[in-house]
């Protein structure tokens, strides 16, 4: 079964109240902008922004069922129920709606924590989902420009962000969330200290 974009969106709409399908729609709209600027594929970037949310309201019991259940892994459940929405709703929307493009998949899946080689549209959506014009957050304008420049850095500093804010606040920060920083950092040319000389 292959559902059209309209469908897609009807059935997403259902699962959520209406300020998280108002998110849902800035967040479409701006990943379609982004992949357009940096040669990614609008059509996949609208198709996985739509869908990115889809299960993020669903009770903490389904989704701790369908982690269980679809060999998803398993230490999440040690983390932040926040952190589940992303790899669930892949599943979700394979098992529900027939999406089946594996890239669109996996921009739903990293969504929240990103991952280590995380591809353009990947990093589209996972940026469009941090710099949507609803945001407010510490630390947004640089995010939003860096976006405009170099999308690694872009997600770099969103990464760090995110981390600065959980530790500030005592919480567990999930691995991958940090494999994912190590891996930018390793891609990132630094700006090396000058070097002494002897
Ligand atoms: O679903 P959205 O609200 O649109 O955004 P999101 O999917 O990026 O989820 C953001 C939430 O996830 C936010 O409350 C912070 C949390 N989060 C992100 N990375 C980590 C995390 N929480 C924990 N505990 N550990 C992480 O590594
Ligand atoms: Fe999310
Ligand atoms: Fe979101």
């Amino acid at each position: 079964m292959k559902m059209s974009r309209e469908k897609l969106m009807e059935a997403t709409r259902r699962q959520m109240p209406s300020s998280r399908w108002e998110h849902t729609l800035r967040v479409k709209e701006t990943a379609v902008e982004l992949a357009e600027r940096t040669g990614a594929d609008p059509e996949k970037a609208e198709i996985a922004a739509i869908l990115h949310d889809y299960c993020k309201y669903w009770p903490e019991e389904k989704q701790r069922e369908w982690i269980l259940r679809h060999r998803l892994p398993q230490d999440l459940l040690q983390f932040h129920k926040e952190l589940w929405h992303a790899p669930v709703g892949a599943v979700a929307v394979r098992e529900e709606l027939g999406v089946d493009d594996e890239e669109v998949l996996n921009a739903i899946r990293s969504h929240t924590t990103g991952r280590p080689g995380m591809s353009l549209l990947e990093k589209v959506v996972f940026l469009a989902d941090y710099i949507e014009p609803g945001r407010s957050f510490p630390g947004l304008d640089e995010v939003r420009r860096l976006a405009r420049e170099d999308l690694d850095r872009a997600v770099l500093k969103a990464l760090d962000n995110t981390i600065l804010y959980l530790v500030e606040r005592g919480l567990k920060v999930y691995p991958l969330t940090i494999l994912t920083r190590n891996d930018l950092l390793d891609k990132i040319p630094q700006i090396l200290p000058k070097e002494e000389s002897h």
